[in-house]
């Protein structure tokens, strides 16, 4: 590592750190007795405090004592629906008497039961539901959300959630990155048409959010229960046409070969993959299109296959870890805790599990230049842990050791 010269002044100086800054050849990239300094929201200066000029407390704007707390990137939640309305808590107790979550779709339930809550809620009560959601996210140490469109399925209200997500990017300090996922499911005015509500996906929406700028990326929901790739590859097709970034449900609940085609379109991500097969895991490696595990959706789901991670070790696939705040199949706010499922369920150790929700979940929205680790030039983005060691961020099941969120060097939560 270069050791970066100290700027004449910086706006903040952060000392006293036991920086995991995910970068360079350890697993967490520790920096003990470290520092860093923030000159226009970026880190400028990052490493050992004994480098520190002498003199650099008095070149700084503001000086914070971390008093020994350990300092992780900001966590990057890289797969979530979080703005929706209502719950599904009937289907909840539906399941646990029996029922699987393909049977309660197919029944009209699942993924459609929230899009009539949403056609039927105003902006400003989706907006206010979804509000809570990123504020137990930001206390929590997340710094930017990917959200996803998907329970509106027709122009207005895919509009709607997408212009709820812009509401919440200017009022919240963590940014907000939005996916329209028109091709979430059949809504059921074009039900046995599939063709035509694609064609209406590819015509009228995807045309509709480019113009107005309401999304950077677009998803599809690969899977017999929703669409096939067939469908996934015109929709990938437009949103390219558009200069849109793609990323794909792919391989959920059964091997549809979508992470082949997700890595055809050098797709941003291929997420779930439960049933990726090593051809899959071979694409999505030369494609560079990073795996984003869900572990929230496969406990909740009690789901038994997992996805085959020592397949995208072998392939070197970077692994991102996301909620997928759902009302349906991830009802949850919390990083911290999808980190203990991927461990303990999928596992992964907890310094792929820190890294699932840092450096690769950065490369699996494209902003790994700004995100994901602690290193100059980044975005100064971090959390303050009060925690003895970073696996330990992996280790709780619930609670909240969060001290302090830090975005563009300024505290966001404390
Ligand atoms: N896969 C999921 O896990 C969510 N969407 C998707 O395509 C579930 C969405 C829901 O059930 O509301
Ligand atoms: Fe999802």
């Amino acid at each position: 590592m270069t050791i970066p010269v100290f700027p004449e002044t910086v706006d903040s100086l952060w000392v006293d750190g036991r920086l995991a800054t995910m970068t360079g050849p350890t697993r967490y990239g520790t920096v003990e007795n470290g520092a860093l300094a923030v000159v226009g929201g970026r880190i400028a200066w990052i490493g050992s405090q004994a480098g520190l000029p002498a003199d650099a407390a008095s070149r700084a704007g503001s000086i914070h004592h971390l008093e020994n707390a350990w300092v992780t990137p900001g966590l990057i939640d890289c797969h979530t629906h979080l703005v929706y309305a209502g719950s599904r808590c009937a289907e909840f107790e539906m399941r646990l008497g029996g029922a699987t979550y393909a049977q309660i779709a197919r029944a009209g339930g699942g993924i459609m039961r929230t899009v009539t809550a949403v056609r039927a809620a105003d902006e400003d009560a989706l907006y206010r539901q979804s509000a809570r959601r990123l504020k137990a996210m930001l206390a929590e140490g997340v710094t930017a959300v990917e959200i996803k469109s998907g329970y509106g399925l027709d122009t207005r209200n895919e509009l709607k959630m997408l212009r709820v997500m812009r509401r919440l990017d200017h009022n919240f300090p963590t940014a907000v990155m939005p996916t329209f996922l028109g091709a979430h499911a059949l809504p059921p005015e074009y039900s046995g048409r599939p063709e035509a509500y694609i064609d209406l996906v590819i015509d009228e929406m995807i045309p509709a959010v480019a113009a107005a700028g309401l999304a950077t990326a677009v998803d599809a929901f690969c899977e017999r229960i929703a669409f096939s790739p067939a469908q996934t590859e015109r929709i990938f097709g437009a949103a390219r046409a558009r200069g849109l970034a793609v990323k794909l449900h792919a391989e959920q609940l059964s091997d549809s070969k979508g992470a082949l085609l997700a890595a055809r379109f050098n797709a941003l991500s291929a997420d779930h993959l439960e049933y990726l097969g090593d051809d899959g895991a071979a694409a999505m490696a030369e494609a560079g299109t990073v795996a984003v595990l869900l572990p929230g959706a496969f406990y909740f789901l009690g789901e038994t296959r997992k996805p085959p991670v020592g397949l995208l070790r072998g392939h070197k696939v970077a692994m991102a870890l996301a909620t997928d705040c759902n009302p349906g199949t991830s009802p949850t706010t919390s990083p911290l805790l999808m980190m203990n499922m991927a461990c303990v369920n999928f596992g992964l150790t907890p310094a792929e599990a820190l890294a699932g929700f840092t450096v690769n979940a950065a490369r699996a929205l494209g902003m790994q230049n700004r995100w994901g680790t602690l290193a100059v030039g980044k975005q100064a983005d971090f959390a303050v842990w009060d925690v003895d060691e970073p696996a330990e961020l992996a280790y709780r099941m619930g609670g909240n050791p969060c001290r302090m969120t830090v975005i563009g060097g300024t505290v966001a939560c404390a």
